[in-house]
């Protein structure tokens, strides 16, 4: 199991941060090898100085993808390795203070990243879409210098055993293709953007300090129960209090010690967005922490925000505090204009307010966990999450490997310690579409899910199928059923007459064999914003339209028995690899990429404010 806590930075009394957000030195290493960064050690000197093959530095926005801000087309679809690199000047009171700790944060890195700081090896993370964090305190506390070179290396190669998959295919015919050909081939459509994709940081904390704090929540009448567990590193002798306070700062509950339960008469539970006059209600815990150490006593605060509620799933039906949830909602994607996967303020609050504007109450994070600072926001407007790991695309046999497994169970280590206080997350998938027919997916979905449980009881586990119910060998383990299916888009395209029955009959073959509460994962159909046809054809947004309205009907009958949500494929289109199916992405959004509506969304407001109103 993984060591230690990964708390979202907080600046608190004893705490401070520090953005490393803006131009940093970038260079692609187009080295035949690719690998002249090594072995000319670009991190030991600044990059500028390295006189490289691949030419000199360009300034590289961070956060943001790489690929989509420059010029040069060789860039946009680069495989390998590239450098970042940035200098940072730190207060004294952090370099002197030998009471205090300096961490060097790294939102997301995709995908594989390695850390030097003043040229030392300081950290090295595989994944693309979870934090990690290196102690840098010695280095920046060893000498006079008040400023600090960071620099990162990362490489965006998928290979069967990353998560997501891929494969690099070389082609070695000379007479087609020029000399060390490959390119990098995928089972999923959104485009592989890579680099440094959310806040790189700095922060402080003493060094004793708080290093994790678990939350679960339960509801006994009236009374909330907010259970916790604090870890603490840096001293064994220590004193902790925390305080419960509610939205108006008055505390509501207080207690000590490292774990325990508070009691909250007359709670006010966490709703989900349209299900209550006051939804998304958030107290906050607040932990001291006095610590004795050789030098005295030292004292560490952080404060957390805490929703009480409680999630249930019984044969047909979603609970939320004990009350039938029907998810209607979306699928996105981070992805954008220009910053690709690059984490961007006026692009989430944009999002936001679209949702709010269609009445989704919900969305998945297909197919990968999500900025931090979003799944806040959901906490706060009380939308739903389905959480889903990148398990994205595991089609192939080896992809099942005993290797993927051992690193898919220490993703899901990573992805549960980052975001099980939040109260908005009521499900966690473990993997989008596998090919959870192949044989050794029944032993794969059987561990991954079991460890998943066990990482957190509170919360059911499902990961998304497109395989038929009788051949699929994961399912067996899901708490929820979700089903992708894109009848008259992919299958008898063109023919919409055909939805209604081929989507009752998919709905009743999983129930009948399962008795387990459906959601509808994904449906949708392409759609060019602007490209009108009646009679509808494929591509036009009368088509789209005409495909969702087929869809409800059944979805309607349905809900009534055991299907619990329907979230569109997708909220906006968004860039692909390049394919013949696809013209400049996939374009199954309901909102254009620059976040415009087409004719389908306006059908969807109507709806989803309708199932709101029902559910009152
Ligand atoms: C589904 C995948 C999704 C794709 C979608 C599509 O889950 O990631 O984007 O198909 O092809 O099967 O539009």
């Amino acid at each position: 199991l993984l060591q230690g806590g990964m708390l979202y930075p907080r600046e608190s009394r004893s705490r401070e941060r520090k953005e490393l957000d803006g131009l940093w030195s970038f260079r692609a290493d187009f080295s035949d090898n690719r690998r002249q960064g090594f072995e000319q050690q670009w991190y030991r000197a600044p990059l500028r100085e390295v006189r490289a093959l691949s030419g000199p530095t360009l300034d590289m926005p961070v956060p943001s993808s790489f690929n989509d801000v420059g010029q040069d087309g060789r860039l946009r679809s680069f495989v390998g390795w590239v450098w970042y690199e940035r200098e940072a000047t730190l207060p004294q009171r952090w370099t002197q203070d030998l009471g205090t700790r300096v961490v060097l944060r790294i939102g997301s890195a995709h995908y594989y990243a390695i850390v030097w700081v003043n040229g030392v090896h300081v950290a090295e993370h595989e994944g693309g879409h979870l934090p990690f964090e290196a102690d840098i305190s010695k280095l920046v506390q060893s000498g006079p210098l008040s400023s600090c070179r960071i620099t990162i290396a990362i490489n965006n190669t998928l290979s069967p055993y990353t998560l997501p998959p891929g494969t690099i295919l070389y082609q070695t015919d000379t007479s087609k293709y020029p000399k060390g050909y490959f390119v990098q081939n995928t089972n999923f459509d959104f485009f592989n953007y890579a680099g440094l994709h959310r806040s790189v940081l700095l922060y402080t904390t003493p060094i004793s300090y708080i290093d994790d704090i678990t939350i679960t929540t339960d509801v006994d009448q009236d009374i909330g129960l907010v259970n916790y567990q604090i870890f603490i590193q840096g001293s064994e002798h220590f004193q902790l209090e925390v305080f419960l306070l509610d939205a108006d700062g008055r505390t509501v509950a207080q207690g000590t010690g490292g774990q325990g339960q508070l009691q909250v008469p007359r709670a006010h539970l966490w709703w989900p967005y349209l299900m209550h006059e006051h939804p998304a209600y958030l107290y906050s815990l607040e932990v001291r922490l006095t610590a004795q150490t050789a030098d005295g006593p030292v004292s560490d605060f952080y404060t957390l925000p805490v929703g009480i509620r409680t999630v249930a799933v019984t044969e047909s039906r979603f609970l939320i505090n004990g009350k039938p949830f029907y998810f209607h909602g979306v699928n996105k994607h981070e992805d954008a204009d220009i910053r690709g996967k690059g984490f961007d303020w006026p692009l989430l609050v944009k999002d936001f307010n679209l949702l709010r504007w269609l009445g989704a109450n919900a969305f998945r994070t297909s197919h990968y966990p999500y900025a931090e600072e979003l799944m806040q926001l959901c906490d706060r407007y009380g939308i739903v999450v389905i959480d889903e790991s990148p398990g994205a695309g595991i089609a192939l046999a080896q992809s099942l490997s005993n290797v993927s497994l051992q690193h898919h169970l220490e993703v899901m280590e990573e992805m549960v310690r980052r975001d099980k206080n939040h109260p908005a997350v009521v499900m966690w998938s473990v993997a989008n579409e596998p090919a959870s027919s192949l044989k050794p997916a029944g032993y794969y979905f059987k561990t991954l899910i079991a460890h998943t449980k066990a990482l957190d009881p509170s919360r059911p586990v499902t990961f998304v199928t497109k395989s038929s119910y009788e051949a699929d060998l994961g399912v067996p383990y899901v708490d929820v059923i979700c089903v992708n299916s894109y009848y008259s888009w992919y299958h008898d395209y063109g023919h919409m007459e055909v939805i209604q029955l081929q989507l009752a009959t998919q709905f009743e073959n999983w129930y009948r064999t399962y008795q387990k509460p459906i959601i509808q994962s994904e449906y949708g159909a392409e759609t060019i914003a602007g490209f009108h046809q009646d009679p509808p054809l494929m591509f036009s947004e009368e088509y789209q339209k005409g495909l969702l309205e087929q869809y409800h009907l059944v979805l309607d009958q349905k809900r009534k028995e055991y299907v619990v949500g329907e979230l569109i494929w997708n909220f906006a289109d968004f860039m692909t690899d390049q394919s013949p199916q696809r013209a400049i992405g996939n374009r199954k959004g309901i909102f254009t990429r620059q976040r415009q509506p087409k004719s389908a969304a306006f059908l969807l407001r109507e709806r989803y404010w309708k199932l709101a109103n029902e559910t009152w």
